[in-house]
């Protein structure tokens, strides 16, 4: 795969979220706290959104991050002088091309939407030579091959686009239309490409994995997926997903510790609970229960895990008070807590164990009693 960039739009996408409403304060933390883990660029909300979204805008950007602070805004060239002066690093230009959004949107045919967008492009880069400029086509997937050729040949020819948007507005596609798409436009164009991907049937980050194998460069991500609807590609989502991939280059790129705090941060702002499956921050992404997986966890953890957890400062959970558990792992809790008990002794407290969980919930005290009970019984041995 080549290098990417990830484009985390959580102060964007993710203030489109049923429960976001941030503070100035909020965001600040947040963007701090998304700088720390290492992303590359922030996108924030329309500085001609409202006069707060322009004052959040600039006083983000003014924070001398790492990451670099962009905005979103529509084809307007109103919105482009707004942006302009919000002093943000780059601008991410958006308008609809599918047949949906031109006839119930915005309203206009694809030679409009090119002439408009072309003299907001020259205009921008006129005004501003340094800032990065990217334009995407939304709802990119129920946009017609043709019409969107037509746009980016267009738009490319000026020579003002440092970048593409490919944007899964409605979270329709699949991987292998992704993959086409994102081929095709790089035939066209020698700008980069940024990938936006939602989740409504459950492909966005297989979706932005299938665009950086056909060439994209730029991915969009939000904190646990918020966005519009059911949202977008989750951060720690495509982490994972890259992880697998490249663990050397993530660890290289990325202050990996740092992701479980961001998500906390965000968790509590949006009011929306981690959830325990979450990728690599969820409470069980790094629980074994099995008898089966537990053994072979506690020979190496390689057998069941192609995350290590301790690279993002986290913990595996090795699961004993149930039904499934097996003796190894109740071996490997009687060393912890330094007892000292036979194997055929262990065996025995292992069948106890399944037979008590069959009937009722157990805790890892009461399963610690037992244990502690049977070392201390006077032929405990
Ligand atoms: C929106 C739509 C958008 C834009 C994505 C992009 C989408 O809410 O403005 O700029 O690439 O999903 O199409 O989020
Ligand atoms: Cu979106």
């Amino acid at each position: 795969l080549n290098q990417f960039a990830i484009v985390e739009s959580t102060l964007r996408e993710g203030e489109q979220f049923v429960g976001a409403n941030f503070s100035s304060d909020d965001k600040l933390e947040i963007a701090r706290a998304l700088d720390e883990f290492g992303v590359e660029y922030l996108e924030l909300t329309s500085a001609a959104a409202s006069p707060k979204s322009k004052r959040d805008c600039q006083r983000i950007a003014g924070l001398g991050l790492n990451t670099k602070v962009l905005t979103h805004i529509r084809c307007h060239q109103e919105d482009a002088k707004i942006a302009l002066d919000a002093g943000v690093d780059g601008i991410n230009l958006v308008i609809g091309t599918s047949y949906f959004l031109r006839e119930y949107s915005h309203g206009k045919d694809i030679d409009t939407i090119i002439e408009l967008a072309s003299e907001v492009l020259t205009f921008i880069r006129e005004q501003a030579p340094e800032v990065e400029l990217r334009f995407s086509t939304e709802d990119s997937f129920r946009s017609t091959y043709e019409d969107l050729s037509r746009v980016y040949l267009a738009l490319d020819k000026l020579g003002v686009v440092d970048r593409f948007g490919i944007a899964d507005t409605v979270g329709v596609s699949t991987p292998n239309r992704v993959y086409d798409l994102v081929r095709m436009v790089r035939a066209q164009t020698d700008a980069y490409i940024e990938f936006h991907g939602h989740n409504d049937t459950g492909c966005a980050i297989a979706n932005c994995y299938a665009a950086l194998d056909a060439g994209a460069t730029h991915i969009d991500t939000t904190v646990l997926g918020i966005g519009e609807r059911n949202g977008i590609a989750p951060l720690a989502g495509f982490i994972a997903r890259m992880y697998a991939e490249d663990k050397e280059l993530i660890k290289q790129k990325y202050n990996l510790p740092a992701l479980a705090p961001v998500h906390e941060i965000v968790s509590q702002k949006v009011g929306l609970p981690i959830p325990v499956n979450h990728y690599i921050v969820g409470d069980c992404a790094f629980n074994h229960k099995a008898g089966i997986h537990t053994k072979a966890m506690l020979n190496n953890a390689n057998a069941y895990e192609i995350i290590d957890p301790t690279d993002f400062g986290l913990n595996r959970n090795i699961q004993i008070t149930h039904k499934l558990t097996g003796w190894h792992a109740i071996a490997n809790r009687v060393s912890q807590l330094g007892l000292d008990l036979s194997i055929s002794k262990i065996k025995t407290l292992t069948k106890q164990i399944k037979e008590m969980a069959d009937q009722k919930d157990l805790t890892l005290n009461e399963v610690d009693d037992l244990l502690w009970a049977a070392a201390q019984a006077p032929n405990s041995v």
